[in-house]
């Protein structure tokens, strides 16, 4: 296993289109332990493939309090079930440090295949259907930023592109 870098709003490669995974092979499953050990390691919730520079449509996620309950979702496919928003003060490891609210459907389906190529059906709630869809986004080569005003977009992107000169 290995601890993968995590590219950095507002790096183009987070804007990428993950391709659909068409066999769950050696390298798939690496993947996978490759993105929940960088995930348990940052510490996050959950990380997408799209964040390691893997354009491959695999995510990682572990909302659980004692960080023992690993998930794997290959090809992820949300479905809303109500319309109905909540919000969440949402963060993301690309974008570090920052923190701002989002609303998002509250109630969705999700399909996906599992690490070991078994499908899975589930209808999260609460964090998990929060990180779910932020995941699903990264994939889509999104970010929780896009859904907020240009005007704090363009401040987190200056303060970023600020502490990566320092540290370059
Ligand atoms: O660690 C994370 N925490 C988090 C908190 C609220 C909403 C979404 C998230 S996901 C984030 C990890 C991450 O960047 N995943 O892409
Ligand atoms: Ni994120």
């Amino acid at each position: 296993m290995a601890i993968l870098t995590i590219l950095e709003f507002p790096d183009s490669r987070l804007r990428k289109v993950a391709e659909p995974v068409t066999a769950i092979d050696d390298a798939i499953r690496r993947l996978a332990d490759d993105l929940l050990e960088t995930m348990y390691a940052a510490p996050g919730v959950g990380l997408a493939a799209t964040q390691v520079n893997v354009h491959r449509r695999v995510v990682a996620i572990d909302v659980s309090e004692a960080r023992n309950q690993p998930l794997v979702f290959i090809n992820p496919e949300i479905e809303v079930l109500d319309a109905t928003l909540c919000d969440y003060d949402e963060g993301c490891l690309s974008v570090p440090g920052f923190y701002e609210k989002v609303s998002r459907p509250e109630r969705i389906r999700v399909r996906a295949l599992d690490r070991d190529g078994q499908p899975l059906v589930m209808e999260p709630q609460g964090l998990l259907a929060v990180c779910l869809q932020h995941e699903v986004d990264h994939l889509d080569g999104k970010l929780f930023v896009d859904y907020l005003s240009p005007l704090k977009r363009q401040r987190i992107r200056q303060k970023l592109a600020k502490s990566h000169r320092a540290t370059a």
